[in-house]
Order: structure tokens, then C-alpha cells, then sequence
């Protein structure tokens, strides 16, 4: 397989309600889109999951679509390599900037899976036709309306509930929602808001029976965690401090974490994403997809992701209608009365990807060839 032209287009794509976390709120999606092209009629999609400013990760839409246009797609271009896991090997010289690298390597996988005539998912040795499904839930105005959204959510059947936590909006919600759903599964990210010195709070919320709480000390530590997860018996779930296959060893062996939220861009793709996946298995340590405000491509490429094995507890992967006014892939993503996903039976990514909306959405468009 040779890729002979990588098309980029940022598209915006306004959110249908604003999702806010301890580090911002978002309204509008700025995404980066990738397209590759085989110069035999063969094409793929991957998506760029870099956020809006480099608030969640050093990442951003503008670092992104730079350092795709300038190194990656360079890098990338008239290899002739063996498959789509020949693609994160030859960007090696390019240190950090995954959520660039995976938009491309993603998208070459969905090229391949499409020539090969198999659904991604299968293709990636995915074994789960079904895949569970879990909502995050960002901050909102009120508890009243956190109580509404979580109602609601429930209804449609997502299996798990994750609320967004910062300080002034952590043990106070959480005592409420407990309170009102006393049964359900329930946890926390705190996208980094915290110290080792809000250790207490985090025993005290031992008591609401968490699933897990997510990622509560600085996006680039294990060694707090470690600290931490010794003081509480509520499971910590590490998000932002796995950034490779290495990480996710080291954070198992220091014992700062017992689940694992694995994120496509954030790990650098695919391939990157099943090493992860490899090692939350075979040491035990459950792990699950998680979500970036993807639109349908994204999102197709997280369905595919999940399906692996190692993926034993309900994603942050939902229906596109709880994001979208009208998505860029058709059908949306929907999801079944028991809060699960299909995974979709056609070649690639397995669902049709909407150009003459992409083309309305794009702001900027680049070829490299
Ligand atoms: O920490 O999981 C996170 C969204 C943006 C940045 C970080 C996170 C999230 C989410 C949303 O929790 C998950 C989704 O619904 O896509
Ligand atoms: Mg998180």
C-alpha cells in the first residue's frame, strides 16, 4: 500500500449543548479532518481529536493541522509500506503530537480495512459485534439540570453516567446524584483539577460508591496518583497521564491507577491503541474507549477502536444526535434500548461519510502530494 495525496480539511461543527470541564467550556467544534488517497480509487477518513486550545492536552486544532501539513503528511507520502501499521512507524521522528499523528495513521487504516473489503472493527481483530455504552456528562448550570440530563440519558439506556467534577462542583453534586439514583453506575473525571492535598475529598467520596474516578491529580503525573489510589478504595481511572503502551505499563506497575480510559488520539492511532489495549488485558487491568466530542468519524473510528477485547466496561462513545444537529456520517450513530452500539457490517469504517456536508462545514482545505 502507497498513500499518494493526504487531503486536510477543518470543518466546524457546532455542539447542540455546550460541554463544559474543569478546564473550559466548549460550543463549537473546530476538527481537522484527514482524507489519504491510494491512487488506485482507494481512500480513508480519520479525524483529528485535538481540542480547540491546548487546554485538555499540548495539542490543539492549529498545532495539529501544522504539524500534519508540514511533517506528518510528508513523512507519510509515497512509502510503500506493508499496511496501516507501517504508519506510526514512519513518523517516529516527529516526538509527541499523537492526536496529529492518529488523524493520519486512522485514516489509513479505514483505507485499508476498505481494500481489504472488512469492516475496520474486524480488520483491527476486534471481537465484540456489540460494544457498551456509558455517557459523559459535562458541568452544568444548575444540579437541577445535571438531575434532568442524567434522567434523560438513563431513559435512552446508557448503561453508565460520568459527571464532570472541579472543585465547588464535586462532592456537593455527587452526594445529590447518589441520592437520586442510588443504584446506577456512576463516576467522576476531574480532568486534573486536583492536588494530592485534596486527598480527604477523594476519601470522602469513597462513600458514593464510584465506579471509578478519573484522572483526579495533573494530566502528566503517576506518581500522585499512586500516593492517592493507596488512599482510597474507589477505583482511579488515568486518562490524561497515558499517552503510550509504556505509559500505561509503568502507571500498572506503580500502581496509580486500576482502569484505564483509552483514548485513540491521545495514544497516536490504532496500532498505538491495540498496544495499549494488549497490556490492560493481559495484567488485568480493565479498560474502556474514551470520547473527545468526535463527529461521526471519530466516532466510527472509537466503535472500531472498542470492539477489542480488552474493552470490558461501557465507552464514552454515544449517539451522535446527543452532539449533533445533523452529523457528517450517515446513518448517525445510534444507539440500541439497552445503551450499545452495533457495530456496523460494512467495509472501512462502516458508515457512509457525508462529503456535500463536510464540504458546507470545511473553513480550510490543504493538499499534500
Ligand atoms: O476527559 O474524557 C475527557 C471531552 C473533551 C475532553 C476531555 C474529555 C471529554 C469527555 C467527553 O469526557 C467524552 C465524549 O462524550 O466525547
Ligand atoms: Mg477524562
Amino acid at each position: 500500500m502507497l498513500i499518494n495525496r493526504v487531503e486536510l480539511r477543518e470543518i466546524r461543527l457546532p455542539l447542540v449543548h455546550f460541554f463544559e470541564t474543569s478546564f473550559g467550556r466548549t460550543t463549537e467544534r473546530r476538527i481537522v479532518l484527514v482524507r489519504v488517497h491510494d491512487g488506485e480509487g482507494g481512500e480513508g477518513w480519520g479525524e483529528c481529536t485535538a481540542g480547540e486550545g491546548p487546554f485538555y492536552c499540548e495539542e490543539w486544532t492549529e498545532s495539529a493541522w501544522h504539524t500534519l501539513k508540514t511533517y506528518l503528511a510528508p513523512m507519510v507520502l509515497g512509502h510503500e509500506i506493508d499496511g496501516a501499521s507501517g504508519i506510526f512507524p514512519l513518523m517516529k521522528a516527529v516526538r509527541g503530537n499523537r492526536m496529529a499523528k492518529a488523524a493520519l495513521e486512522t485514516a489509513c487504516w479505514d483505507l485499508e480495512a476498505k481494500r481489504a473489503g472488512v469492516p475496520l472493527w474486524k480488520h483491527l481483530g476486534g471481537v465484540q459485534s456489540e460494544i457498551a455504552c456509558g455517557v459523559s456528562i459535562g458541568i452544568q448550570d444548575t444540579i437541577e439540570q445535571l438531575l434532568e440530563k442524567i434522567e434523560l440519558e438513563l431513559n435512552a439506556g446508557y448503561q453508565r453516567i460520568k459527571i464532570k467534577i472541579k472543585p465547588g462542583w464535586d462532592i456537593n453534586v455527587l452526594e445529590k446524584v447518589r441520592a437520586r439514583f442510588p443504584e446506577i453506575r456512576l463516576m467522576g473525571d476531574a480532568n486534573s483539577a486536583y492536588s494530592l492535598a485534596d486527598a480527604p475529598l477523594f476519601r470522602a467520596m469513597d462513600e458514593f460508591d464510584l465506579m471509578m474516578i478519573e484522572q483526579p491529580l495533573a494530566f502528566d503525573d503517576m506518581l500522585d496518583h499512586a500516593v492517592l489510589q493507596k488512599q482510597v478504595k474507589t477505583p482511579i481511572c488515568l486518562d490524561e497521564s497515558i499517552r503510550t503502551p509504556a505509559d500505561a505499563g509503568h502507571a500498572i506497575d506503580l500502581k496509580a491507577c486500576r482502569i484505564i480510559n483509552v483514548k485513540l488520539g491521545r495514544v497516536g492511532g490504532h496500532s498505538e491503541a491495540q498496544r495499549v489495549e494488549r497490556i490492560c488485558r493481559e495484567r488485568n487491568i480493565a479498560a474502556w474507549c474514551g470520547g473527545m466530542l468526535e463527529s461521526g468519524i471519530g466516532r466510527a473510528h472509537n466503535i472500531a477502536m472498542a470492539t477489542l477485547k480488552g474493552f470490558t466496561l461501557p465507552g464514552d462513545v454515544s449517539a451522535s444526535s446527543r452532539y449533533w444537529e445533523e452529523d457528517i456520517i450517515d446513518p448517525p450513530v445510534t444507539i440500541t434500548p439497552n445503551g450499545t452500539i452495533i457495530a456496523p457490517d460494512a467495509p472501512g469504517l462502516g458508515f457512509e461519510v457525508n462529503r456535500q456536508r463536510i464540504e458546507r462545514l470545511t473553513v480550510r482545505q490543504e493538499v499534500v502530494e
